[in-house]
């Protein structure tokens, strides 16, 4: 048995020397001429080349190294094998503590003490409750119900929008297409976790934009997109920014990443960006995890978090 593990623009020894530590005597690869390609049962992959994963004859599982797998699915010649995704507490905690700074450095201007720090000016600027905010977030899953929950706790008022009826206690839950502009009509800022699918691509535009709560305390909607750069249509974004559709943005994720030395977003007064790190996986937590979904995966238990091709998440 061999596990192949194929990483694009991520640092592969880290993950090699984990899941030696936790597979002593496996078999570890990292390509497909390391040996014969027929021992290859298992691959860990974070956006694998298109076509390497079909060479491989007796694959039995694919494992996304991260929560998405639109990475995984961007493959035209996806091997008919279960694609596993993480849902790992240390990835989980990461994001939260992302967002949860996000809507607060949003919340409480920093961005603008920041500027009064760099030209020595003491002011202060007026400061609404946290209860008088509404935080809407796209996307009620693993992630979006832990952030939610955790900003529920702070005191902000906290919605989530899914593709199925959700049931949370404080959460104001809406769904489909149906319930979209009820959704965005009520939020001040607005969160992005949703998965990358064909329904969901683009999904930040200006419409969309415009639907958002322009009543509130913070003058203007703010958008936080920590889902998928795939999300987000960037132009629309920066026209919204400077015809006060939008107040602010901070993006994690981008249409090109790395985000090209060349785009407005770097410069953008109210733009913070980040280089997609909301949650990075470290190598520790992951490899743990899959270590012991293979381990117990060969003594008969069935998969976890296999996710479904159709719906593509
Ligand atoms: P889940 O699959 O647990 O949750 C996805 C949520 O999105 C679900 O509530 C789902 O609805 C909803 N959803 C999917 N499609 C639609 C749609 N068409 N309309 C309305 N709602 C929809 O995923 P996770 O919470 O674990 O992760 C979410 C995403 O976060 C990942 O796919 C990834 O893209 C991103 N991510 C980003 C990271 C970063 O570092 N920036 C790190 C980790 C993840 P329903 O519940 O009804 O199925
Ligand atoms: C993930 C990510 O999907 O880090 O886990 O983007």
């Amino acid at each position: 048995m061999a596990v192949l593990i194929l990483v694009s623009d991520w640092d592969i020894d880290s993950w090699v020397q984990r899941m030696q530590t936790l597979m002593p005597g496996k078999d570890i690869r990292t390509s497909l001429d390391d040996g014969p390609v027929e021992d290859i049962d298992y691959a860990l992959v974070w956006k694998p080349p298109a076509g390497q994963l079909k060479k491989l004859p007796n694959l039995k599982v694919i494992f996304s190294l991260g929560a998405g797998v639109d990475h995984v699915f961007a493959d035209p010649d996806l091997p008919g094998v279960p694609v596993v995704r993480v849902i790992d507490d240390d990835l989980t905690m990461r994001m939260s503590e992302y967002v949860v700074l996000h809507v607060l450095l949003h919340h409480r201007k920093q961005r603008a003490y920041d500027a009064l720090q760099r030209n020595k000016v003491w002011r202060e600027f007026s400061q609404s409750a946290a209860h008088e905010v509404s935080v809407g977030i796209l996307g009620l899953g693993t992630l979006g119900q832990d952030a939610a929950r955790k900003l529920q706790i702070l005191g902000f008022k906290v919605s989530g929008w899914s593709r199925s009826q959700k049931e949370m206690e404080n959460i104001d839950c809406f769904s489909g297409s149906d319930g979209l502009n009820d959704f965005l009509e009520k939020t001040d800022i607005l969160v992005c976790l949703l998965p990358l699918t064909p329904d969901t691509m683009g999904i930040l535009n200006a419409d969309l934009f415009r639907r958002l709560s322009h009543t509130g305390p913070l003058n203007a909607p703010i958008l936080i997109n920590v889902g998928r750069g795939g999300h987000q249509v960037e132009a629309d974004i920066l026209d919204c920014l400077d015809d006060g559709t939008l107040g602010a943005v901070t993006l994690d994720v981008f249409e090109t990443e790395p985000l090209p030395e060349t785009s407005p977003l770097w410069d953008h007064p109210n733009v913070t960006i980040t280089p997609h790190n909301a949650s990075s996986s470290h190598p520790n937590a992951i490899c743990r995890n899959v270590a012991d979904q293979i381990k117990a995966f060969e003594s008969g238990t069935p998969l976890k978090n296999v996710v479904d091709p159709d719906r593509g998440y």
